[in-house]
């Protein structure tokens, strides 16, 4: 019987090229994001390329009765999700904590964090009645160190490590896994997101250097999850072979 797995921010980067990676690996798919349009094409090409089974579930991770009565709304066999990808997130701006904008800071917490929780808090309890399950946090390199100008944005993945922690001990009973992944950079739309559409400032984050793929971090996803039964790894850092800290790294220039 396939498994099932869940996947948050689909529609683009690291969820795009895992629900690529587990549709071809077997997995039935629930795919959500905001973005409708991309979530039907992802679709259609995971059908077409892989034969893979998918339930698409459009909505926004920051509210959270929509989060509550989409994920309610999954019929019968597919609320048994096996693993859940906590992926959707994003960096808004990039600024100091007295200067930055209060609208960006919102954006940042309500998605990365009580987004974050409100899927667990819909998802888990199905988890715990079938004593079975495995939850996948995303969380950064912003996870582990803080850097000037980025004290939102880590601080809100310096939250997600610590709510995984939490969840990790309290599911040990029900014998649900709770991983961590923290990439380093990362070529997805992250960018782009974070400098509100500015392309040339969203390439120039790269320049020099091989970022990581969302590719990569989709492969080591898969290894996570399909470890056996008795094996958990609790948190991965994965970096970029140029990149040494969150704000070190080496450019060809
Ligand atoms: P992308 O911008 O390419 O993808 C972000 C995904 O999150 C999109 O599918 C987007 O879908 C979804 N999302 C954002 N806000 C919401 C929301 N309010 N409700 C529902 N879905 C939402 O970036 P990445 O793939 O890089 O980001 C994925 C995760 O990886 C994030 O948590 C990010 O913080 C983390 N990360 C990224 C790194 C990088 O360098 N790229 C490094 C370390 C961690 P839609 O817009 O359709 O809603
Ligand atoms: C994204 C990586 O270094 O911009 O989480 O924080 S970084």
């Amino acid at each position: 019987m396939s498994k099932i797995a869940l996947i948050t921010g689909a529609t683009s980067g690291i969820g795009a090229a895992l629900s690529h990676l587990l549709a071809a690996n077997g997995f039935d798919l629930i795919l959500t994001g905001r973005r409708n349009k991309r979530l039907v094409e992802l679709e259609h090409d995971l059908a077409s390329r892989y034969k893979a089974k998918c339930l698409l579930l459009c909505f926004d991770v920051t509210k959270q009765g929509q989060v509550q009565s989409s994920l309610e709304s999954l019929p019968g066999n597919w609320k048994e999700i096996d693993v859940l990808i906590n992926n959707a997130g994003l960096a808004v701006g990039l600024d100091t904590v007295d200067n930055g904008e209060i609208e960006d800071w919102e954006r940042m917490i309500d998605t990365n964090v009580k987004g974050l929780l409100y899927v667990t808090r819909t998802v888990t309890p199905w988890m715990k009645q079938r004593k079975s399950g495995h939850i996948i946090n995303i969380s950064s390199i912003a996870g582990k160190e803080a850097y000037p100008m980025g004290g939102v944005y880590c601080g809100t993945k310096h939250a997600v490590q610590a709510i995984s922690h939490a969840m990790r001990i309290e599911l040990l009973p029900f014998g649900i896994k709770v991983g961590v992944i923290a990439p380093g950079m990362v070529d997805t739309e992250f960018s782009h997101v974070r400098f509100k559409g500015d392309a040339a400032r969203a390439k120039s984050v790269y320049n020099g250097l091989t970022p990581l793929s969302p590719v990569d971090v989709a492969e080591t996803i898969l290894f996570l999850i399909t470890r056996p039964a008795h094996v958990n790894i609790d948190d991965l850092l994965i970096m970029p072979t140029a990149q040494g800290s969150a704000r070190d790294v080496f450019r060809n220039q």
